[in-house]
């Protein structure tokens, strides 16, 4: 297997955006070929989002500080992604009222089963909306959140709208 290649610096700051709609944020550098799905499905709508890895075991005083920040400059939901005992989606929705939806990464003990029951187990008070494990729930999530703004964003709603109509449009009627 081609080994990955190591990245040439590790960004020490995150790259903040001024005024984000939606604050992704992953458990682990692993996590991002899952997870830019999500971010990429969000730039193809026009939606700004800042993308941040923080881990709810590894650096929760980091990501506690995110949450607040990232709101602060305006995200009106959360997207989280984490693999494993992922209580990631959880936190987050402990820390803020706005919607948070959960991505449950695929694993390789338990092929993403154990990231998705500990998102979708969340106790009665704290919700947290779980997508499909990888790559589709990434996606989903991105376009789970652009429904959400397009209630209150009519520019928004247009691109949600166009989105599908491309899509539509995609699906051959033969296989080619
Ligand atoms: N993780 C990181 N902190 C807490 C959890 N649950 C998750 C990451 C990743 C998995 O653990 O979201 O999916 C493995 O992380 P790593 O860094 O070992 O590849």
């Amino acid at each position: 297997m081609a080994k990955k290649p190591t990245p040439k610096r590790k960004r020490k700051t995150i790259k903040k955006i001024k005024h984000p709609l939606v604050g992704i944020v992953m458990g682990s550098q692993s996590d991002w070929e899952t997870m830019r799905h999500a971010a990429e499905t969000l730039k193809k709508l026009g939606i700004p989002n800042e993308v941040a890895v923080h881990s709810a075991h590894r650096t929760p005083d980091r990501l506690i500080d995110w949450i607040k920040d990232v709101e602060e400059r305006g995200a009106q939901v959360f997207i989280a992604g984490a693999g494993m005992a992922a209580a990631l989606p959880g936190v987050v929705a402990a820390m803020t009222a706005k919607p948070v939806f959960g991505c449950p990464m695929e694993t390789r003990v338990m092929g993403g089963m154990d990231s998705l029951l500990s998102m979708v187990q969340m106790p009665g008070g704290i919700p947290v909306g779980v997508l499909a494990v990888g790559r589709a729930g990434a996606v989903n999530a991105a376009l789970l959140s652009a429904a959400v703004l397009a209630l209150g964003d009519a520019k928004i709603a247009k691109a949600v709208e166009k989105f599908r109509a491309d899509q539509t449009k995609a699906v051959p009627l033969t296989p080619e």
